[in-house]
């Protein structure tokens, strides 16, 4: 790595301190460099919040020290005003010299326009640092943008003889405390986590981050025909549950339910959650959902949880053409991936 990357890998690694508090937003780092030194950085932290160049540039000892500075960002310095002001401006205005970007803003609002700015106001800029680490962790917020839908990660336990759930539905407790906490911290890396209402009815989860630190998800559950028990945790805890239907449209606390007419399809679905502003999805089930979404076109990755129990028969995991890779043996369980479908 040259001196560059060496500062730009630094922007990405506190860049992904924020992760599972910003999503809509990306995971943004940021350090400022003088005389080979680094003398300020700061992060993109929790959704709402100060950007990171704001973070980085008010963790200067003195705030004239950016003067003739050279900043190390790992996303565009954005132009808008959103919930806070621009960062190009704000770069400007502190008379920095240079700016060294890992990846362009493609959020529409942006998408070149700050480098714009800055070029307009004098500091030099330059582009492509270490990009491909920058699409990497803040690929949901890419595939938003580029693909206009979620990101979609699946995921799943099964036994070892590959059953998802007993042979009358009720679930299993396949997954030992280790790896639930790492689903637990998948969770939170997801603005969103969907599941059927058949998941509802037969295992009634909270569906929530509880092992892990970071936000809980918006609860999304497919119930066309509108079966979902009252009683049902994911209505009752107070916690943000969306509820996607054919017919019933209505808000009931933090309850919304959203009337998507006859045509229930996940295309339909697709659409509704982009319109919504949703980047990224974690589906977990049950069977017919994951089933439903790996013969579509719209899965990016799929996380399976092997624990070590033969189970001997049950309901099958879903039969799909996936080449695993092991993440990471967890006690007796395996976690396998596979990334880049979408
Ligand atoms: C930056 N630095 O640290 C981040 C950026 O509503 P706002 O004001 O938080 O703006 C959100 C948008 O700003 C987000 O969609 C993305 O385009 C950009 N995020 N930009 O300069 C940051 N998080
Ligand atoms: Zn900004």
């Amino acid at each position: 790595m040259n001196k560059e990357e060496i500062w730009m890998q630094r922007a990405l690694d506190l860049a992904l301190l924020g992760s599972g508090y910003v999503a809509p937003n990306p995971l943004v780092g940021c350090v400022i460099v003088k005389n080979n030194r680094i003398i300020g950085e700061g992060w993109h932290q929790q959704y709402g919040k100060a950007h990171a160049e704001v973070m980085a540039i008010h963790s200067l000892l003195n705030l004239s020290d950016s003067i003739g500075a050279s900043v190390f960002v790992s996303l565009e310095p954005c132009s808008h005003t959103g919930k806070t002001p621009p960062c190009a401006d704000l770069l400007i205005k502190s008379q920095v010299k240079e700016v060294y970007i890992c990846n362009i803003d493609p959020n529409p609002l942006v998408a070149g326009n700050g480098i714009k700015k800055l070029e307009a106001a004098g500091i030099r800029v330059f582009t492509g640092i270490l990009a491909e680490k920058g699409e990497e962790i803040n690929r949901h917020f890419f595939t938003f943008h580029q693909k206009k839908r979620p990101y979609f990660t699946l995921k799943w336990a099964a036994s070892q003889d590959a059953f998802i759930a007993q042979e009358d539905g009720k679930p299993y407790p396949f997954s030992n405390q280790p790896s639930k906490t790492l689903v637990h911290q998948m969770r939170t890396q997801h603005q969103a986590i969907l599941v059927g209402v058949n998941t509802i009815i037969q295992d009634d989860p909270q569906l929530t981050s509880r092992y892990w630190k970071g936000n809980n998800p918006i609860r999304i559950v497919l119930d066309p025909h509108h079966r979902i028990p009252q009683k049902s945790q994911v209505l009752q805890d107070g916690l943000i549950t969306w509820i996607l239907t054919k017919q019933v449209e209505k808000l009931e606390g933090a309850c919304q339910y959203f009337a998507l007419g006859e045509d229930f399809s996940l295309e339909k679905i697709v659409e509704l959650l982009f319109q919504k502003g949703i980047i990224s999805v974690l589906v977990e089930g049950g069977a017919k959902t994951l089933d439903t979404f790996l013969h579509s076109t719209w899965v990016d990755e799929v996380w399976k949880q092997e624990s070590s129990i033969l189970l001997g028969n049950g309901i099958a995991e879903p039969k799909y053409e996936l080449t695993w890779k092991k993440f990471k043996q967890v006690g007796k369980d395996i976690i396998w991936y596979q990334a880049d479908l979408g």
